[in-house]
C-alpha cells in the first residue's frame, strides 16, 4: 500500500471500483469512521408542565377505547427526524395517562417495561393476574412477555412514566406482541400486591419458595411498603 492507501501497480480505476461495489451493495469498511465515538442522540430536557399539558390535550383527542395506550414518547430530537421512537438508541421513555373509569387493555410483548408513577391515585397495573396499586414515586416492573393492563378506578387522572427497551429489542428483530385473548382485562387470580407482601417487606425469598421464571418475582417497589399480613 502506498501512503495514499492506493495499491501499488494499480490497474483498477478507483472510481469505477467504488461505483461497482456500491451498485452491488458492497461497502468498503475503510471509508467508515472506524472506532471513532459516534453519538446518535442529543441531550434534551422535557419540562413536566409542558408535557402534562399535552397529555391532557391527548385525552381530548383519543380515548383508551380507541387506542391501545394513551402515550406520548419522549423522543430524542436526533432520532425523531429519522422516524425512530426512542429516547436513547436503545431505550424509550414515555408518559402515559388514563382517566377515571378507563382501562388500557391487556397485552404482552417481548420488550420489558418499567413504570415510575408521577401523579394520581386509585389506579393499578395488573401484571400476570396480580394487581399493583399505583402511588406517586412507585416503581412497577412489567417483565418481558408478562400480560399487563392498567385501570383507573380513582377520581382523577393517573399519569406515569413508562420505560421500555423497545429500540433494543427492535434492533434484534425480536419484537413479538399479542393481545390478551378475548378480554380487555385479565382475570385477577392473585391477592392484591401479592409479590410485594410476600417478598418486599422481609426482603428475602421464603425458603420453601421455588420460582422458574427468568425475572424477579418482585414486580414493584413502593415508597409506602404494604403492611405485613399477620
Ligand atoms: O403500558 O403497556 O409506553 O405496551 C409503550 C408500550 C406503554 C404499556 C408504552 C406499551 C405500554
Ligand atoms: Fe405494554
Amino acid at each position: 500500500m502506498s501512503k495514499s492507501g492506493a495499491a501499488n501497480n494499480q490497474v483498477v480505476n478507483p472510481e469505477s471500483f467504488y461505483e461497482d461495489v456500491n451498485r452491488l451493495h458492497l461497502s468498503p469498511l475503510w471509508l467508515r469512521q472506524g472506532h471513532a465515538p459516534h453519538q446518535r442522540t442529543v441531550p434534551h430536557l422535557w419540562k413536566w408542565p409542558v408535557v402534562r399539558e399535552q397529555m391532557m390535550r391527548a385525552a381530548e383527542v383519543v380515548s383508551t377505547e380507541n387506542v391501545e395506550r394513551r402515550v406520548l414518547g419522549l423522543v430524542n430530537p436526533a432520532l425523531q427526524s429519522k422516524g425512530f421512537f426512542g429516547t436513547t438508541p436503545n431505550l424509550v421513555a414515555a408518559i402515559q395517562l388514563i382517566l377515571p373509569g378507563e382501562t388500557a387493555l391487556a397485552h404482552h410483548h417481548t420488550p420489558a417495561a418499567l413504570r415510575i408513577i408521577i401523579e394520581g391515585e386509585g389506579a393499578y397495573t395488573c401484571t400476570n393476574g396480580e394487581r399493583c396499586w399505583m402511588e406517586p414515586g412507585d416503581l412497577i416492573l412489567t417483565p418481558a412477555w408478562s400480560y399487563h393492563d392498567h385501570k383507573n378506578e380513582g377520581k382523577g387522572p393517573m399519569l406515569w412514566l413508562d420505560g421500555l427497551d423497545v429500540p433494543l429489542i427492535d434492533a434484534m428483530d425480536t419484537i413479538f406482541f399479542e393481545l390478551y385473548p378475548g378480554k380487555r382485562t385479565q382475570p385477577l387470580n392473585q391477592p392484591d400486591q401479592a409479590s410485594m407482601t410476600r417478598f418486599a417487606v422481609p426482603g428475602m425469598r421464603p425458603a420453601n419458595f421455588s420460582w422458574d421464571k427468568k425475572y424477579s418475582p418482585l414486580t414493584s417497589s413502593k415508597l409506602s411498603a404494604p403492611k405485613l399480613a399477620v
